[in-house]
């Protein structure tokens, strides 16, 4: 059976999400981060992932990290009803899920850091600033599809919106204030109510 390897405030929380999206039965393995002793740290998970990250999957032997990558295979290895059937669908799935990792993540992630996750004192507001700055011109980008079109997967909630609401689904958990992007926004509040993600953040209470 599928192992997936993290505990679910964190990365791994992307790849239970896709589980539950795909209908894949699993067993967590919830191995912590950034506390005294933590699991990705201890030489058995290194084994898995020597980037001592989280989250790791073991799919009856074929171990893989980064989440991207791993929900990518996923997905289209268990069939997903949201994997695009089309050459251009899949293109386009991963045009989004390149520029959500590439240029999305990493602005949002440091402004999470400094802003909410560090202590106080390891906090650097101007890194958490200019960090912002960045992700709202990302976040522009992403409205302005929304504004002509319903959905980064075209007409349907696809594999293309799954990558992009994973990853931002960040900025929900820390009720950054979206109301200068409606339709990102709305967007965002359908992707989290999603049954399957509601399932997969109850995991996170
Ligand atoms: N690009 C990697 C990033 C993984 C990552 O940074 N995970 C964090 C948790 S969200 C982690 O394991 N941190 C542990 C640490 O830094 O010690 C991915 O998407 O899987």
């Amino acid at each position: 059976m599928l192992k997936i390897y993290g505990q679910p405030k964190s990365r791994a929380f992307r790849v239970l999400w896709l589980a539950k999206e795909a209908g894949i039965p699993y067993e967590h393995i919830p191995v912590s981060i950034m506390v005294d002793n933590a699991g990705c740290k201890e030489p058995w998970y290194l084994e898995l992932n020597p980037n001592a990250r989280v989250p790791t999957i073991d799919d009856d032997g074929f171990v893989m990290w980064e989440s991207a990558a791993i929900n990518l295979y996923l997905a289209e290895k268990f069939k997903a009803s949201i994997f695009p059937t089309t050459l251009q669908g899949r293109g386009r799935m991963l045009q989004w899920a390149f520029f959500t990792a590439n240029d999305v993540e990493p602005p949002m992630i440091a402004m999470f850091q400094n802003r909410v996750l560090f202590p106080p004192e390891k906090r650097n507001a101007a890194l958490a600033d200019a960090s912002e700055a960045t992700l709202l011109t990302k976040l522009k980008i992403l409205e302005a599809h929304l504004s002509k079109n319903k959905y980064f997967g075209g007409n349907q909630w696809d594999m293309a919106d799954f990558m992009v609401a994973s990853v931002v689904y960040t900025l929900t958990a820390i009720k950054y204030d979206l109301s200068k992007f409606p339709k990102f926004g709305a967007w965002l509040t359908e992707s989290i109510e999603r049954p399957a993600a509601k399932e997969a953040r109850k995991l996170r209470e």
